[in-house]
């Protein structure tokens, strides 16, 4: 090419910014919403929910949101059975543990505060109340507030889920009114697709992206059903982590329910290799979002 000085100089491309080298792989297994009656492979059980953590980490997963469920597999806010997870997967594996304050959409306000007692890495903080199909998942501001506050003096880091473009917005009210979380990181995770929610589509996602503070430090994405695979690509396309489960997607391909959560962590492992952004080590997710080390303790 006329006046290029160095043959090999026009496609080394210094415009674009690096993306992370790695990839946060989140599992989702369990949820709130699905009835083990309608799918058996659903881990449920401690013993399923060991088992399948135990799984995952090896493909590639490095954080774990859980859900606990009874004896007669409901969701459940129940402490002991949360501290006997919690201490469970902790034995099992490195993992970073992070609890659902979610729970599910029947359960008060005071009750999801106290998933924090169970002492987990990390806790999920919903930036909002949101239409969840047929339902209202509740998450007034005062009670976003509360959680952000205890999570900060029980050392515990939250992942700031964001299933709207509205809670990006909640999220910048609540760092400005109460400061960083604790570790200093401030990590979130679209959930997209929700039905009420954004919309499963890398357009929404990428809007809400570039709506996110200047103090994000990292963020992950999940579509739930059809738009787990769409929404897996662009994040990784786009800088972003992946979350993916039988939280969000009970099925690996059109026809093909999913057996176990660790084929859906695989698949995403094997598209973050693809994209040259391998996923991440227990201990560099740790130190991503800047943990507290509670294994020994
Ligand atoms: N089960 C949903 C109502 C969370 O884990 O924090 C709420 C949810 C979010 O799953
Ligand atoms: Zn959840």
């Amino acid at each position: 090419m006329p006046g290029m000085a160095n043959d090999a100089a026009h496609i080394k491309n210094v415009t674009t910014p690096s993306p992370p080298v790695g990839t946060l792989v989140i599992v989702a297994p369990t949820g709130a919403e699905t009835a083990k009656a309608d799918c058996p492979q659903l881990p449920t059980t401690l013993a399923e929910l060991v088992e399948t953590a135990v799984a995952c980490e090896a493909a590639g997963a490095a954080l774990i949101h859980i859900h606990v469920r009874n004896a007669q597999h409901l969701p459940s806010l129940d402490p002991v059975l949360l501290r006997e997870t919690v201490q469970a997967v902790r034995e099992a594996t490195s993992m970073v543990i992070q609890l659902s304050t979610g729970g599910s959409v029947h359960d008060p306000l005071e009750k999801r505060l106290t998933v924090l007692d169970a002492g987990p890495d990390s806790c999920s903080l919903t930036c909002g109340t949101t239409n969840f199909g047929d339902d209202v998942f509740l998450n007034p501001y005062p009670f976003m507030a509360q959680l952000y506050r205890q999570a900060q003096e029980r050392e515990i880091v939250p992942e700031f889920e964001l299933f709207d473009l509205g809670h990006v917005a909640a999220l910048r009210r609540l760092i400005d009114a109460f400061g960083l979380p604790y570790g200093g990181k401030v990590h979130v995770d679209f959930i997209t697709g929700v039905p009420g929610g954004m919309p499963g589509t890398p357009a929404a996602l990428l809007a809400g992206v570039q709506a996110l503070p200047a103090e994000v430090t990292s963020w992950a994405a999940t579509g739930i059903g059809r738009s787990h695979l769409p929404i897996a690509a662009a994040a990784l396309a786009s800088g972003g982590h992946l979350r993916v489960g039988m939280e969000d997607n009970l099925n690996f391909a059109k026809g093909r329910p999913v057996q176990r959560n660790d084929e859906l962590v695989s698949r995403a492992a094997d598209l973050a290799r693809l994209m040259q952004r391998p996923p991440l080590t227990t201990e560099q997710a740790r130190a991503m979002l800047s943990v507290k080390d509670r294994r020994t303790a």
